[in-house]
């Protein structure tokens, strides 16, 4: 489907402060993807696609994961998790997308996971810091953002784990892998930078 039609497609699907919400996601992936090297294509196509079910019905999103042998443990998890891994099976089967580095980031946007490529991090980091964000922590992820990918989305997870821990929620251990995963890169960084020192 062509990308105007996907927009108007989705924009549907929403309410308009969630509409205006995909907005500022498409415009901080692009930004973001130019800034740290990544293809700004694939990013806008998957921020335009990133939450284009969030609003269904839970029973609904929960009847994609069931129907299409998508990873059922999500259900057992908070329902929020839920509208990312259903995203990607749309975007792939109704809206013909069928890159898979694209399908990736749409699934994986909320919970991240271990070893996130360049563009799984550029499309979660954009939709925890585009301009309509405003919780505690956003402004430390919009610095960050300014020279570290990583460093950034380690705030973003870490703020995410905080709110779950209060909350007294579970945890996807995918989320908890990512952070990890995270923590690895910045430390192979950091060693990188003294062995060149
Ligand atoms: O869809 P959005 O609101 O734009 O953002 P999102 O897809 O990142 O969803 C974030 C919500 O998901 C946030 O309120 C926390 C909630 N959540 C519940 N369980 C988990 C979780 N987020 C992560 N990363 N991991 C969890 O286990
Ligand atoms: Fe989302
Ligand atoms: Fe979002």
């Amino acid at each position: 489907m062509k990308r105007e039609d996907i927009i108007a497609s989705v924009k549907e699907q929403m309410p308009e402060r969630r509409w205006a919400h995909t907005v500022g996601v498409m415009e901080t992936a692009v930004l973001l993807a130019n800034r740290f090297g990544e293809d700004p294509v694939k990013a806008e196509l998957a921020a335009i696609l990133h939450d284009v079910c969030k609003y269904w019905r839970t029973d609904e999103q929960a009847e994609i994961i069931r129907k299409h042998g998508l990873p059922s443990d999500l259900l057992d998890y908070d329902k929020e998790l839920w509208h990312a891994h259903a995203g990607a099976w749309l975007a792939e089967t109704r809206y013909g997308v069928t890159d898979e580095e694209v399908l990736d980031a749409i699934r994986y946007h909320t919970s991240g996971r271990e070893n996130m490529t360049g563009l799984d991090k550029v499309v979660c980091l954009a939709d925890y810091m585009e301009p309509g964000r405003d919780f505690p922590h956003v402004q430390l992820i919009r610095q960050e953002a300014e020279h570290s990918l990583e460093k950034a989305l380690l705030a973003g997870f870490d703020g995410t784990i905080r709110f779950l821990l209060d909350k007294g929620k579970r945890i996807y251990p995918l989320t908890l892998a990512a952070r990890n995963g995270l923590l690895v890169e910045l430390e192979r960084q950091a060693a990188a930078r003294q062995t060149e020192q």
